[in-house]
């Protein structure tokens, strides 16, 4: 409630700055985007790599890498997409870290944001964004709607978030792609893939599954997949490290 809080004022003081009808304007939001949704039911491995140099469970992650090196370094290794934290308070992102990632590589960018108003969704496509997330844990079902229709007609997929069953059930909609099931709680850290398990049939057949934080071994992953996961979001795991793509190529057969 604190980062909503943080937020809601953050893109107040930005939208004064630079209107919507700016965004629109400017050359990278005509750009034609590729979907993460068809690249993972077209994939064996299904990694989705984050950056992510620190959070608020693990106060350092990565410092030093730069996020062009680590962008390249996930594409040559194969990944089917690429996560990009641009929440700077907690995380230590920006959307140049996004405006960077894109110029750098041509597979799927994700805009990992929490995010709480149509703005953000603007500013994530004129910083090279395919696809939003949106969490349902900060957001009512009829702002899931609204945002997922307004990035459906923008071109972008969209991921949505959840942790429980009450969350899955309130957000179902024809308007999202990939449904995520967080294996962290945000209010205690707990990780855990069994949520992602107990949840895995409760999700309709027709969106991609995909498993988000907490994965750090191939085994998990094969685990997973029998559940009918194919998406699996990985950050930590890879970023602590000094060479995220080196280490995710291990994951991808
Ligand atoms: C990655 P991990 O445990 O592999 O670093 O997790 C990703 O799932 C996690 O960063 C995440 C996240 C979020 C971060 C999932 N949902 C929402 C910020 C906001």
């Amino acid at each position: 409630d604190k980062i909503v809080a943080d937020k809601f004022k953050e893109i107040q003081l930005k939208q004064a700055l630079i209107p919507s009808a700016q965004l629109e304007k400017s050359p990278i939001f005509q750009r034609e985007t590729t979907s993460l949704a068809s690249a993972l039911k077209n994939s064996k491995s299904g990694i989705i790599a984050e950056h992510k140099r620190r959070s608020p469970s693990k106060s350092m992650i990565n410092q030093s890498l730069n996020v062009q090196d680590v962008a390249s370094g996930y594409e040559d290794a194969g990944v089917c997409g690429m996560s990009v934290l641009t929440d700077s308070k907690y995380f230590g992102g920006s959307l140049e870290d996004l405006l960077l990632a894109r110029a750098s590589v041509k597979m799927p960018l994700l805009r990992k944001e929490f995010i709480i108003s149509e703005y953000q969704i603007l500013e994530a496509k004129a910083h090279g964004t395919d696809v939003i997330l949106l969490i349902a844990a900060i957001l009512t079902r009829d702002e899931i709607k609204t945002f997922s229709e307004l990035a459906k007609s923008l071109g972008l997929d969209v991921l949505l978030e959840v942790h429980n069953l009450e969350e899955l059930e309130k957000s179902i909609m024809p308007s999202l792609d990939m449904l995520g099931v967080n294996n962290r709680n945000l209010k205690t850290f707990e990780v855990s893939t069994n949520i992602s398990k107990e949840l895995s049939a409760k999700i309709p057949q027709d969106f991609v599954k995909v498993s988000e934080s907490g994965i750090s071994s191939i085994a998990a992953i094969k685990d997973l997949k029998q559940y009918g996961y194919q998406g699996f979001l990985i950050g930590e795991n890879f970023m602590k490290t000094d060479d995220p793509g080196k280490y995710a190529k291990e994951f991808i057969q």
